[in-house]
This record gives C-alpha cells, sequence and structure tokens, in this order.
C-alpha cells in the first residue's frame, strides 16, 4: 500500500471532480482518495511520494485505436485522400512491415507509456505484434483483425482467424485482453463478420470495426458507385457492395463495439450505434491526413466518444496528447474548456467503460492506472486546468500500473 500526493487530483469521477492539495492511498486497486490532510492521517504508517510542485495526477491514458505493425512508416504513405493511401498500403505494406518489426513497436509502446498512455486498444493486421504486445507493462485490448471479401476464401480466412484468436485467449491475463476487430463494411464478407460476432456475444469480446471514414466508402455502400468501384473493378469486374451501412450496423447488435472515425455517418446510422450501447473513436490527425472530414462532435451524444491516434500509417505521433492538441484546433467552434475537458473524458473513462475495463478514473475499488504530471508554473485559474496540461503535457513523470510504478 502507498500514498501518493499532488497539487490537484482529476479524478475523470462522474462528476468529474478536482482535488486540490489530493492524496491517493492504493495497492492494485484505490483504497480511498480524497485531501492530503484526511488520507496522510487516516493510513498513517503508509509511505507517501510526492508528486513535486505543480503536480497532478489523473488517470493513466487509454488510446482505444492503434495499429503498432504499421510503426515503421514516416514518408512511405500517399496522403490526402483515402483510395490512394489505401493503395500506397496495398503497395508497401510488405516494406513496412519488414522495416519494422518488434523493436520498432517496443520503441513506439516505451513513447505511448513515457507519453502517459497505460492503456491500448491494438489493431492487428497480422499477429507481428502479439509477442511484444503480451510483454509490454501497459494494457493491451488485443483485437485480432478479420478482414477478406473472396467468398471462395471465406472458411480459409475464418479458420486463420480463429487460431489467431485461440492464441491470444492462451495468453489472456491482467493486462493481455483478447478481442475481436472486423476491418470494415468494404472489406469484410458479411458471412466473415457474423461468423466472428456470433463468437464476441458468446465470448464477450469487445469488438473494433472502421466505419464510414470516407466518401469513398459512403459512395460504395450507399450504391455502389464512386473511387471503391473503380478500386474493386480492378480486382473483380461487376463487383457490388455486400451490404448497406444500416445492414452492416445489424451485425453488431449484442456485442460492444467501437466504431472508428464515423466522419461519413449519418445521423441515423449514429443514433443506431447509440441505440446498441456502442461508442465511436474519434481519430482527428488520421482523419485529416486522409482527408475524412471532421467527426461532427457536436451532433453527437458526448458519451458515446473516445480518442484514438489510429497508426503511423496515418499519424505523426502515438501520443494521446498530440492527438488532444490537434482535436482542440480541430474542432475551434466549441467551448475551448468544455472541449478540454470532453477530450480528457474520452482518454480515460468513456475509454474505459468502451473497452470493458475496470481503470479509467481515480477512485475507489478501480485499478491503480494513474499517471502524474507537472505544469511548467503555477495554475492560474482552476478553470484552465484541462486546457493547460493539454497544452503543455509531453511527457509524464510518474505511470502506475494496477498499482506498480512502472516509470
Ligand atoms: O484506420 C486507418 C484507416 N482505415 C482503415 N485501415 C487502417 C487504418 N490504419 C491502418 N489500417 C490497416 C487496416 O487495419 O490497413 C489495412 C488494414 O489491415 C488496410 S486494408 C489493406
Ligand atoms: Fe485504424
Amino acid at each position: 500500500m502507498k500514498i501518493l500526493q499532488a497539487d490537484y487530483i482529476l479524478t475523470c469521477n462522474d462528476d468529474f471532480e478536482i482535488i486540490t492539495d489530493g492524496a491517493i492511498c492504493f495497492d492494485d486497486t484505490i483504497i480511498e482518495i480524497g485531501k492530503s490532510q484526511t488520507i496522510l492521517n487516516k493510513y498513517k504508517d503508509t509511505p507517501v511520494i510526492w508528486a513535486g510542485k505543480n503536480s497532478v495526477l489523473l488517470p493513466g491514458l487509454i488510446n482505444t485505436h492503434v495499429h503498432l505493425e504499421f510503426s515503421a512508416n514516416t514518408t512511405s504513405l500517399t496522403y490526402g485522400d483515402f483510395i490512394p493511401w489505401l493503395n500506397s498500403v496495398i503497395k508497401n505494406r510488405d516494406a513496412i512491415l519488414d522495416a519494422g518489426g518488434a523493436g520498432c513497436m517496443e520503441e513506439q509502446l516505451q513513447k505511448m507509456l513515457h507519453s502517459g498512455t497505460t492503456t491500448l486498444g491494438e489493431i492487428s493486421s497480422f499477429g507481428d505484434d502479439f509477442d511484444v504486445c503480451v510483454k509490454t507493462p501497459q494494457k493491451v485490448v488485443y483485437f485480432t483483425e478479420l478482414l477478406g471479401s473472396r467468398p471462395d476464401s471465406v472458411d480459409v480466412l475464418f479458420q486463420d482467424f480463429q487460431s489467431k484468436l485461440h492464441h491470444s485467449e492462451d495468453s489472456r491475463s491482467d493486462t493481455f485482453i483478447p478481442a475481436i476487430s472486423i476491418h470494415s463494411p468494404y472489406s469484410t464478407h458479411p458471412i466473415l463478420a457474423k461468423n466472428a460476432l456470433d463468437i464476441a456475444r458468446k465470448e464477450n469480446y469487445p469488438v473494433s470495426t472502421h466505419f464510414m471514414e470516407s466518401t469513398a466508402e459512403r459512395d460504395w455502400l450507399d450504391s455502389g458507385t464512386g473511387d471503391f468501384m473503380n478500386f474493386f473493378n480492378a480486382f473483380a469486374p461487376n463487383a457490388r457492395p455486400f451490404v448497406n451501412a444500416l445492414e452492416y450496423l445489424d451485425l453488431f447488435q449484442d456485442t460492444h463495439t467501437l466504431f472508428t472515425h464515423c466522419t461519413k455517418a449519418h445521423h441515423d446510422e449514429i443514433e443506431k450505434i447509440q441505440k446498441m450501447g456502442g461508442c465511436i473513436t474519434h481519430c482527428p490527425v488520421s482523419n485529416r491526413l486522409l482527408n475524412s472530414g471532421r467527426l461532427e462532435i457536436e451532433n453527437i451524444d458526448k458519451k458515446m466518444l473516445t480518442l484514438g491516434t489510429d497508426g503511423l500509417s496515418s499519424n505523426l505521433s502515438l501520443s494521446l496528447w498530440d492527438e488532444m492538441r490537434a482535436a482542440l484546433m480541430l474542432h475551434y467552434q466549441g467551448d475551448l474548456r468544455l472541449l478540454s475537458r470532453l477530450l480528457l473524458k474520452m482518454s480515460t473513462t468513456q475509454a474505459a467503460s468502451a473497452l470493458g475495463l475496470n481503470n479509467g478514473a481515480l477512485k475507489e475499488k478501480k485499478d491503480a492506472d494513474i499517471i502524474a504530471l507537472h505544469l511548467p508554473s503555477k495554475l492560474q485559474s482552476l478553470e484552465d486546468l484541462c486546457t493547460q496540461i493539454i497544452l503543455h503535457t509531453k511527457v509524464v513523470d510518474k505511470a502506475f500500473i494496477n498499482g506498480k510504478e512502472i516509470l
């Protein structure tokens, strides 16, 4: 048992309470949180760690959508539009994977940890990220990806997917949680998706899918036209979409799914996701680089939102602070303080509930996943706390996962 004491505690609890001059008593979970004086008096012989001048404690950040396997990419992919990007992924994928490898992914995981990300949702396309994700101190919700549209390969693809899923199940632990990713409505055959989602329902796996990310995807699902028509015609003349957008969403009934991007989703689709209890993962930098448009967060129930960086395939950083700073600038119409607060909730408590985890808030009985950071100088107004930490944080001073100090 130990006590962590700081100038400010951003609890990210239901009331978004901020405690000044606060302390947390914890072992692997949080035992009690409150004013320093109360906690220090009550737990007298417990060792105390002082987080320093202008310090802030908050829940470890949770990045709900990452593709670590693309970590070696810097300048190999084409940005500015979705189909040219996708073509460049197909062309350069092997070179990027070869240039990457375990060392490169480990380095990114370390960087993420130093920036305060203690949990991530990893979308695994090939399984190359498996060992590093099992080994890393962070909590990883490991989404084995299912992708493929040729009806004659459905059986082989599904067998391969199931064997990867079983493999991840063998390594399940407190910090490694198997999960399922259905790549997207344009790339995954509905028979494959249905079979995988039956497993998700039965075994209660979290699910992730890319949904309504581009005009090309919108046009293709609505009418079988647009850039995807030309893209698919190169492989299969007269190809047609398998399902429309609402039919695709129907497949996810009674699952816990994170729908990533949704920049081109219509109101009735967002409503359907909400009714199903689904979440939306917002990846603002990726959306800008792939010309996906701006997610209209003002028209969405804010409680549905989580934040993700996507991979280095469509970003220059896997730091959620960089992502929050980008989001602050992208959604310039909104109230700055409210947006800062929302971005922190999207990266903590809302992300935890989307992934089905017992972290993301500093309150009794939650996992002791805690980060400590400091502001560069004294804060003038408590109302600006969220904005100031988003503006100024690059790395954190301390990180605890299940109560163990990792940094
Ligand atoms: O989220 C972005 C853009 N949308 C779709 N896919 C990906 C993203 N970043 C990486 N990907 C991966 C995806 O998981 O790229 C491949 C898939 O394995 C694209 S399909 C050849
Ligand atoms: Fe993605």
